[in-house]
């Protein structure tokens, strides 16, 4: 089970290439950061970790409903830097900088300035003058993008993970090392390629090695003896809400477990489990940037988080109406609505053909999500925050408890039917893509490729006018891009990540690549003029890369 496996260590660049699936020239990118790390801090750096960014093939906007998503990891990515600072013995004094964890953080793009900081000990007063040490505390920004806080994000997982409180009780004091480290990327930052996972699993990455947690045989304080790449996707989708994105794993597992050449299909539910996926020989799959960037912050309010809530509620409220039994305080997902509807026994996984059957049902079953007593017509417009409560069935304080006290949003309508709507048919779009591309990998017959191209390119296709339309997370540049996409010879082409801006995803012919680019070039206005890499930073033809390593030098 490639979940299940343990993070690649590798001692020398040769190897790391091999299984990365890239050629060596790349290397030099490598070479340069431990030069400029030697040059910064007088030492070479103890390790290297890599976190590849990811593009989504298909599955939009349903991971954190559980429903299977299919990315594959990009050859962009993020490389982390580091060392341990050495302490030295002669100082009688605590520099601040020596104090246990305390972290220098550099970035090679001048834009991301220096940063350090060092985590402190969280308490809670316990009474009768009694303090209760907590866990370790890191402050993150969450109201403003601020490079460094998905750097501490990392770290604070491997921090609580990994660390006892400094001054709990028995056994031998182990404290976080003093460490500087060095940063740089090449996934184009809130283009929905994940720049952001990519620096989350880096740095959780970088903290776990340079602590000598990664191979760690003993076990540690809290955490599995030797971390599996499905136990680093789930500290990193734990580490990443910690930006304040209540984000599905998506993400995390495509830049963690993928191995070069295939895509990934993975699953959330019952649990965490992938499986590479073919794709049909001679497609490529080319991003494209709209250079439309999505607000993270303001948008994560009115968009994302907004979005997360109204599948939750949504989900509630479709249990309600199929008489599915659900906890007063129980955040029931739209997946297991439909196992819990079909009698799937809890820790089994359904058979396929059942869920596309579920799936088709629920189709129909979302029309009950439809605001009542509205004219034909004027559903557009979704529900006030007093219908939704009232279709929720539960108090109007249980309700903010339940579906409001740990995430910020802002709106005065909510759209329960567009939203299940887009979920339930996108996550059978999601079957569909997988099983043509299983299909295809299976026979050995290759002439019906262009027909599987054209399969593929349709589903992707739908769920772009079901993200525009239903899940209303495109934008007016995502349409038209996509669509100039579909004129210049993609068999299909989609948003692709969180949407209202970012990147495209177009599927294209392997020998056609150049020419769509061009092609591309000379009608999407904002790329007019653009020539050799500044083109090739907004639309590039990509391969499947493999997920997360650490190199570590002797
Ligand atoms: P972006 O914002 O493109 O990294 C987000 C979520 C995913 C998934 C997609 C939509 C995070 C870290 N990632 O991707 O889990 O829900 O949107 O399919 O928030
Ligand atoms: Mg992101």
């Amino acid at each position: 089970m490639a979940a299940e496996q343990p993070i690649p260590i590798y001692t020398n660049l040769t190897d790391l290439y091999a299984n990365l699936g890239t050629s060596l020239n790349h290397a030099v990118r490598w070479n340069n950061l431990a030069e400029e790390f030697k040059r910064r801090f007088g030492r070479k750096p103890a390790y290297i970790a890599r976190a590849p960014g990811r593009v989504n093939l298909i599955g939009e906007h349903i991971d954190y409903a559980l429903f299977g998503v299919l990315p594959a990891a990009i050859e962009r990515d993020i490389l982390i830097a580091c060392a341990p600072r050495p302490v030295p013995s002669s100082s009688t004094t605590v520099e601040p900088h020596h104090s246990p964890g305390s972290v220098i953080a550099e970035n090679l793009h001048p834009k991301y300035t220096r940063q350090a900081f060092s985590p402190s000990q969280k308490s809670k007063d316990i009474g009768d003058d009694e303090v209760h040490v907590e866990g370790w505390h890191l402050d993150i920004n969450t109201q403003e993008l601020r490079w460094e806080s998905y750097v501490k994000a990392g770290y604070f997982g491997v921090l609580n993970h990994y660390f006892a409180p400094m001054n709990a009780s028995g056994g031998e004091a182990d404290h976080p090392i003093p460490v500087d480290l060095l940063v740089t990327g090449s996934v184009p930052a809130g283009s929905g390629l994940s720049s952001s996972a990519a620096m989350v699993v880096a740095s959780t990455l970088a903290f776990l090695a340079v602590n000598g947690k990664l191979d760690d045989q003993k076990g540690s304080f809290g955490a599995e003896s030797r971390l599996s790449k499905g136990g680093l996707v789930k500290m990193a989708m734990e580490n990443e809400k910690r930006v304040g994105v209540n984000s599905g794993g998506m993400d995390q597992a495509a830049s963690v477990i993928s191995n070069a050449g295939s895509a990934l299909y993975i699953t959330f539910f019952p649990a965490l489990k992938a499986l590479p996926i073919q794709l049909p020989p001679r497609s490529v799959f080319v991003c494209a940037n709209s250079l439309v960037v999505a607000d993270k912050v303001v948008g994560a309010k009115r968009g994302y988080n907004l979005r997360v809530v109204e599948t939750l509620v949504g989900a509630r409220v479709l249990a309600k109406v199929l008489g599915i039994d659900i906890g007063e305080k129980e955040k029931i997902t739209l997946r297991e609505v439909v196992g819990r509807l079909v009698g799937e026994k809890k820790g089994e996984e359904m058979d396929v053909g059942d869920l596309r059957r579920v799936l088709e049902r629920m189709g129909k079953e979302v029309e009950a999500l439809k605001p009542k007593g509205r004219a034909a017509g004027d559903n557009e417009l979704g529900v006030t925050m007093d219908e939704m409560i009232d279709m929720s069935g539960l108090t109007p304080a249980l309700f903010q408890e339940v579906y409001l006290s740990w995430v910020e949003v802002e709106a005065t309508h909510f759209q329960l039917y567009k939203r299940a709507k887009h979920v339930y048919a996108e996550a059978l779009r999601v079957l569909q893509f997988q099983e043509s591309c299983l299909t295809t990998a299976e026979s050995s017959n290759t002439s019906g490729g262009s027909s599987v191209l054209q399969n593929l390119g349709r589903l992707m296709n739908e769920s772009q006018t079901s993200c525009a339309e239903l899940f209303e997370c495109s934008c007016p540049e995502l349409n038209e891009l996509t669509q100039l996409a579909r004129q210049a010879g993609a068999f299909g082409s989609r948003l692709t990540g969180a949407g209202w801006g970012g990147c495209t995803v177009s599927l294209v012919a392997e020998n056609e690549v150049d020419a769509f680019i061009s092609r591309i070039r000379d009608t999407y206005a904002p790329y007019r003029g653009l020539e050799g890499e500044a083109l090739s930073e907004v639309i590039f033809a990509t391969r499947p890369s493999s997920g997360a390593c650490v190199l570590k030098f002797d």
